[in-house]
């Protein structure tokens, strides 16, 4: 399996050469791509520092701040395009251990279309999380499950492999979401579309170094696109019912 690690980041300077020295200890084989959103504090010119010292980093420059769902759109075109068979997502500020992606690997290996690394399944757990960010996050998985009627325990997860299959398969090109919802967008729409998701127990630790890029405007925009789908969704199934669509 070609696999690609793709490392969205927005002012990383302090977490980028740690979470890179562990990725390429851990997955020696995995080739990396920052996708770097113009960073002010520099992190897309360190990136290109350490991409020319090691074949196995590439780096993705875009123009300016757009949210992690567009970073991750480009970086799985990129990848797609040069062949890998599995893309990885994963935060750069090791609250995704990379000594756990093997256990997203294997996953994917023995048959998941997709594996998400999961807080929220016996055996996960988050370490030195604040009590509210574990609130936002229990609450919207808990919001997501009954708005949208997901089996996913842990929908909002970034810690994530895919097969190359499954995204070709998820009409990316139609995808709006920008923020955290991104990551729920994806699920749920591999989850209707009947893919294998494997959700594998791991152990989120906040970052130590940098700062959260998280908003209150991420949090609105997750609230609102998980409404609308819900709703949409029911409504599609009603007129089914009713005889008023197939
Ligand atoms: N390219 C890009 N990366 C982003 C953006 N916003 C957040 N990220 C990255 O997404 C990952 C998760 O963000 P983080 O601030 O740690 O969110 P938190 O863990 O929820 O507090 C990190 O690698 C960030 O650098 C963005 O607008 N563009
Ligand atoms: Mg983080």
């Amino acid at each position: 399996m070609r696999v690609l690690t793709i490392i969205p980041t927005y002012n990383e300077r302090e977490s980028l050469p740690t979470v890179i020295t562990r990725l390429r200890a851990a997955v020696p084989d995995a080739h990396v791509l920052i996708a770097d959103d113009n960073s002010p504090d520099g992190t897309g010119d360190l990136a290109d520092g350490l991409a020319r010292q090691d074949s196995h980093i590439h780096v993705l420059h875009r123009a300016k701040k757009e949210g992690l769902g567009p970073a991750y759109l480009a970086g799985f075109a990129w990848g797609l395009e040069h062949g890998y068979d599995v893309l990885v997502e994963m935060d750069a500020d090791c609250s995704h251990q990379p000594e756990q992606l093997p256990l997203l690997l294997d996953a994917v290996d023995r048959g998941a279309d997709m594996a998400i690394g999961s807080r929220y399944v016996p055996g996960g757990r988050t370490e030195n999380w604040p009590l509210q960010r574990q609130l936002i996050s229990r609450g919207g998985n808990l919001y997501s499950r009954i708005l949208l009627g997901t089996s996913v325990h842990d929908i909002t997860g970034g810690f994530r492999a895919y097969r190359d299959t499954t995204l070709r398969a998820l009409d990316l090109g139609s995808v709006r979401s920008r923020g955290y919802c991104f990551q729920i967008d994806l699920a749920w729409r591999a989850e209707r579309q009947g893919f294998r998701i494997a959700e594998v127990p791991i152990t989120f630790v906040e970052r130590e170094e940098g700062v959260s890029k998280m908003s209150n405007d991420v949090t609105i925009e997750a609230a609102t696109s998980v409404a609308r789908w819900g709703l949409t969704a029911r409504a599609e199934t009603l007129a089914r019912k009713l005889g008023l669509r197939r």
